[in-house]
């Protein structure tokens, strides 16, 4: 697929589709030069989980597979070998095979140039990208010292990460790559800089826990290399308008400067700028 100026990359839009859609809206998606990816988990949680995936599919969206979507496919694949799914998941049934068919050929990961990837959870540290596995790049989280996935339960169980001897993933790059990953909900997004250059970039904010969604925007919005722009959920917008920036905690003068912040029709939209990165120049600067 020929590079496009405009790179969008939004994490997990759980059925958050109003947000969703406000957040395309945003980034002027119906415009030829903006590619929007997406770092998965389309589905659960949010109140409308089928109709986000109906639109991926018919935007045609290039999405990395995360373990919400992964989760379905799995399912699906037992031939619904549980019915009582439905309780928990009544969008399960509303899938058509299309919405099916679409969250089955998800990607594992998307590399969007030769330094940048997209993927839902993260990498294993001291694993080539190609040899990494389906349910590393969906559910990583903590790594212990063995190097080996550590779950949140067995984190639970044991006390802490610190307890369990383990680290955050990203706390073993760097991978070689700008990484832009979802899965983890952070409070304000968050970044890892290596010294190679390159930086891990945590861009799920919990919409669907009444955060914020974001859109991690590359190259060309406003003439700067990379940006981020986060519209909020309605839970959040209830914060008010007037403490929006505050209140989302984006205050990390070193990593985001605040660009501003104003009112949509009933939303806070937040307007970040991401620094550029350092090291390699991104390869499509204006
Ligand atoms: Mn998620």
């Amino acid at each position: 697929m020929k590079d496009k100026l405009k790179t969008v990359i939004i994490g997990d839009i759980h059925g958050c589709l109003e947000e969703f859609q406000e957040l395309l809206e945003l980034v002027d998606y119906k415009s030829p030069d903006v590619e929007i990816i997406l770092a998965g988990d389309l589905i659960d949680r949010g109140p409308e989980s089928a109709a986000v995936v109906a639109l991926c599919r018919k935007l045609n969206l290039r999405c990395a597979q995360g373990n919400h979507d992964l989760k379905f496919i799995k399912w699906w694949k037992n031939a619904g070998s549980t019915n009582d799914v439905y309780d928990k998941h009544p969008h399960y049934n509303q899938l058509s095979d299309e919405d099916v068919n679409y969250i089955a050929r998800m990607s594992p990961y998307i590399k969007i140039d030769d330094n940048t990837i997209a993927v839902h959870a993260g990498l294993k540290p001291g694993i080539p990208l190609e040899k990494q596995t389906k349910d590393d790049l969906c559910y990583i989280r903590y790594i212990d010292q063995q190097k080996k996935f550590v779950s949140l339960k067995k984190i639970n169980n044991i006390g802490s990460i610190e307890q369990a001897g383990a680290h955050f993933w990203t706390e073993w790059g760097p991978f070689g790559y700008n990484i832009i990953y979802g899965h983890q909900v952070w409070e304000e997004p968050r970044i890892d800089k290596f010294d190679d250059g390159t930086a891990c970039y945590g861009i799920d904010t919990g919409c669907c826990f009444g955060g914020v969604l974001i859109a991690s925007c590359r190259s060309g919005f406003f003439g700067l290399p990379w940006i981020a722009i986060a519209v909020s959920s309605s839970a959040c917008f209830t914060l008010g308008a007037g403490g929006a920036g505050a209140s989302l905690g984006f205050s990390v003068a070193s990593t985001f400067w605040f660009g501003g912040w104003s009112e949509g029709s009933g939303s806070a939209l937040v307007i970040l700028t991401w620094i550029a990165p350092p090291g390699p120049a991104p390869p499509h600067r204006l």
